[in-house]
């Protein structure tokens, strides 16, 4: 029956764009409607973010509809469906990307104006949805707009964190971190689905069972949780289609309860019950290292058995058996964190549906895939097996399976090479006896991507040498990329304008490679002064924002030099600060005269520090010591301001990105496995001063080193620097800078001691007094390059139009042709 009518509802609204109408009538209309019944205000009486409700549940009306027309023709068609697990996504707002997506912007803006609201006003109500740390948990999300995009039957899968990450607080300089209470007013983007809810078993004990003759393992648990369905309805541009992202929430499970009440307990089970919940309440908010914590463990087993179960289901809601699993699944494991997943379906498969071991573990190799961020083998994820086994009894005993297996097969192919075998092994021995997540991930995937160019290198050369010998099919990278939509059309409206009327089209928002047709307007004078207008709003815009947190006034005339990022050593920051204090020490010591020949500069710097990284939240320490000193000297004025943003997200970053002339990324070469800051800033036309590392390889390969200015020590070079670095000869502009620092020419003396250890007396492990001279000589020839404006336009022109090799359309264009082995399904109504 529900086919018929879809058949017939496909027949009745084929020419219509489904039930709701989206001219400005309609909407406002359609938001009167929600002001009064569901945000319950009074229609003559509501403020912004009322509005602002209202309006995203009359766009969330419109997600819905396309969701279910999405959903109805894949259902239908039975394509080979993409799964992405991912324990982070970072989505930011809504709002604004979602009436780009569906084309009803402007729409809206009319509709709202007509009620006396300002759309821009009413997008700043919103909080962002900041379930994630970084670059990972950002280019899912940026993947999952692509994917959306470009019609690929996906669902994205992830937790439903009741507190994303902190909030970032300073006080006198100093980073404290606050909870995000991101649903404290509800999530209108959302949609709860009680009924779509999974058990999740914790502890317990295996027991063997016979049955119909046939031995089987049975896993009693001792613990029980539901895992309930939340949906975020993606929306692509240009089409139809809209997916889901699945996030799952812990909630107390019916079971057990009766027997709790009955002996008289009611507080404690209550309690208990309760406690359930603290599963998806935190997000960890380290993006580098987790050190096997339970509740870590717990989260990522309860996202990976609630997406499994959902899946299998949803398989075998249209299949008899499993003989067609992988041909119509793909499973993609965002980095470790989800990798339980592949024992998960083994346990399904061998324990629940009776399939025999090879059989099984033949249709889960088929069907995962798996992307590694990482690029050192310290940083590689590893759970006690202890641990493990106590909250996953069933589980441990596959991985041994599975690790036995595969030791067997390489004894074969490699001989009795213990000291190899013990690498490779998927169980760590030692005192103390580990899984390693990326082994297994590894052994139990048909593809394992990395995410630049070189850092497939390194992934050959270092972090899985052996692994990439064994079997060098299985290897292979996919560049990172950034959606255009959220990071040009949403973020900076005015360049979009432009370069659709230079080019003659709006295509390029769904067709990126034809931004590159700006090309050969690059030295049009007419262009040119177009690009540096809009620069110049967008750069007026962020001196208001910079001014309202800051109370510091800045010039528009001056060059805006960003680093926005989370803090690390690796990423430099230190370097930066070390650079201004050389800036501020020159102007400090220059003739008036030479002072009209300085280029001035605001120094923008943002990110915040994993709560338990001391030297990183010492260098947001420093950058605030130095900021006072110089934002209040006199002598400097508007030659030189330094100023930090707190609280940096992705609505920072899409308001700082389009008003940054410069933007700076620093990595020491072979540390940064991609970066995608680098590609966002590209597409806005800043000039990027880089080191050659991760995708900037790429980006310059791309756009030319005479459109950017790159310095440093390369990746193969660095670890012969390492070796050497206790004998060389630091310059003496590094070594003076640094002495400012450690004798308190900005105070905190005695605070900032250890921050200046980690570079002197050959302790520099991430070679800062190495590439100190060359990074000044690329700011002096940023400087150069500024004062002669027609130049630095040209340069950010070139940089636009060559970033469409750094959308995110491509990335997963690349990975469904060569990884997912998946094909478009376009929704046709
Ligand atoms: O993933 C990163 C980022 N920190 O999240 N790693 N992780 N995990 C890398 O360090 C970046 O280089 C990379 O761009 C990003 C996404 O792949």
């Amino acid at each position: 029956r529900r086919s018929g009518f879809a058949g017939r509802a496909e027949r009745m609204f084929g020419l219509m764009d489904g039930f709701l109408k989206n001219d400005p009538w309609s909407l406002q209309k359609d938001v009167m409607h929600h002001v009064e019944y569901t945000v319950a205000r009074s229609r003559f009486s509501f403020d912004d973010f009322e509005a602002y409700l209202a309006l995203s549940h009359t766009i969330r009306d419109r997600l819905i509809e396309r969701w279910h027309d999405t959903q109805v023709y894949f259902k239908r068609k039975d394509p080979k469906r993409l799964y992405f697990l991912s324990l982070e996504f970072l989505m930011g707002r809504s709002l604004s990307n979602s009436t780009v997506n569906l084309g009803i912007k402007d729409q809206c803006a009319d509709a709202l104006n007509q009620l006396g609201f300002e759309f821009e006003q009413l997008v700043e109500q919103e909080g962002d949805a900041a379930l994630g740390n970084g670059g990972l948990a950002r280019l899912s999300a940026c993947q999952m707009d692509s994917l959306a995009t470009l019609d690929f039957p996906a669902w994205g899968y992830g937790l439903r964190y009741q507190f994303g990450l902190f909030r970032q607080v300073i006080l006198d300089g100093f980073q404290h971190e606050q909870p995000d209470y991101w649903l404290n007013f509800g999530n209108p983007w959302e949609i709860e689905r009680i009924h779509v809810s999974y058990a999740v078993k914790f502890y317990g004990a295996v027991e063997e069972e016979l049955l119909n003759g046939v031995k089987r393992k049975v896993w009693i648990p001792g613990e029980t949780v539901e895992a309930v369905a939340y949906d975020n309805p993606i929306p692509g541009y240009g089409t139809r289609n809209t997916i889901n992202l699945r996030l799952w929430a812990a909630k107390p499970s019916g079971e057990g309860d009766m027997e709790s009440y009955n002996t008289g307990d009611y507080i404690n089970a209550v309690v208990n019950r309760q406690r359930a919940e603290t599963i998806s309440s935190v997000l960890y908010p380290d993006d580098r290292s987790y050190q096997g914590k339970e509740l870590r463990l717990k989260q990522q087993y309860f996202f990976v058995t609630a997406s499994t179960q959902d899946i299998i289901r949803r398989y075998k809601d249209s299949h008899s058996n499993f003989d067609d699993f992988s041909n119509k699944v793909a499973l993609q494991l965002n980095d470790t964190h989800p990798s339980l997943a592949i024992i998960e379906v083994m346990r399904i498969l061998i324990d629940e549906e009776n399939i025999e071991w090879n059989r099984a573990w033949s249709i889960v190799c088929d069907s995962f895939s798996f992307t590694t961020h990482t690029v050192s083998p310290e940083g590689l994820e590893k759970i006690p097996a202890d641990l493990l086994g106590s909250l996953l009894p069933r589980h441990l005993e596959i991985i041994y399976e599975i690790n036995f297996l595969f030791m067997e097969e390489l004894k074969k192919k490699l001989g009795l090479n213990y000291s190899q075998l013990s690498q490779m092994s998927i169980v760590e021995e030692g005192a103390v006896k580990n899984i390693r997540m990326a082994n297994l991930s590894i052994v139990g995937c048909h593809a394992v991507n990395g995410v630049s160019r070189v850092h497939l290198e390194l992934l050959k050369k270092r972090v899985f040498k052996d692994f990439c010998e064994l079997w060098p099919q299985k290897f292979q990278y996919k560049t990172n990329g950034a959606t255009q939509r959220r990071w040009m059309v949403v973020s900076n409206p005015n360049l979009c304008g432009l370069i659709s009327k230079w080019l003659g089209t709006e295509a390029w928002i769904r067709d990126v490679d034809l931004l590159i047709g700006l090309k050969e307007f690059a030295s049009n004078t007419d262009l040119q002064h177009e690009w540096r207008m809009v620069k110049r709003v967008n750069k007026m815009r962020l001196a208001e924002y910079i001014e309202a947190i800051s109370g510091v006034k800045v010039s528009v005339d001056a060059m805006f030099d960003v680093q926005i990022k989370r803090i690390h050593e690796y990423k430099r920051q230190l370097l930066n600060l070390f650079g201004i204090i050389h800036r501020y020490d020159c102007i400090k010591n220059m003739e008036k005269s030479g002072k009209t020949k300085v280029v001035p500069r605001v120094c923008i710097i943002g990110g915040k520090a994993a709560p338990g990284y001391e030297i990183a939240k010492k260098i947001i320490k420093l950058c605030h010591a130095v900021a006072e000193t110089i934002n209040n000297d006199p002598d400097v004025g508007d030659l030189l301001k330094l100023v930090f943003i707190p609280d940096y997200n992705v609505s920072v970053a899409e308001l700082v990105i389009p008003g940054s002339d410069l933007s700076q990324h620093l990595s020491t070469a072979g540390h940064e496995a991609s970066g995608t800051g680098s590609m966002k800033f590209l597409m806005n036309g800043c000039l990027l001063l880089a080191t050659s590392d991760g995708s900037t390889i790429e980006i310059i390969e791309e756009i030319g080193n005479d459109n950017m200015f790159v310095f440093g020590a390369k990746v193969d070079e660095v670890p012969a620097l390492r070796e050497m670095k206790s004998s060389l000869k630091v310059p003496l502009q590094f070594a003076r800078v640094v002495r400012m620092v450690r004798d308190g020419y900005f105070g905190h003396k005695d605070y900032f001691e250890s921050l200046c250890k980690t570079v002197e007396n050959g302790g520099d492990f991430y070679l800062l007094g190495n590439d100190f001279m060359s990074y000044l000589e690329a700011q002096a020839a940023a400087d150069k390059t500024f004062v002669d404006q027609e130049k630095w336009t040209r340069m950010s022109i070139l940089s636009s139009a060559g970033s469409s090799r750094f959308s995110s359309d491509r990335t997963i264009q690349e990975y469904a042709e060569k990884t997912w082995n998946i094909e478009p399904c376009k929704c046709p109504f």
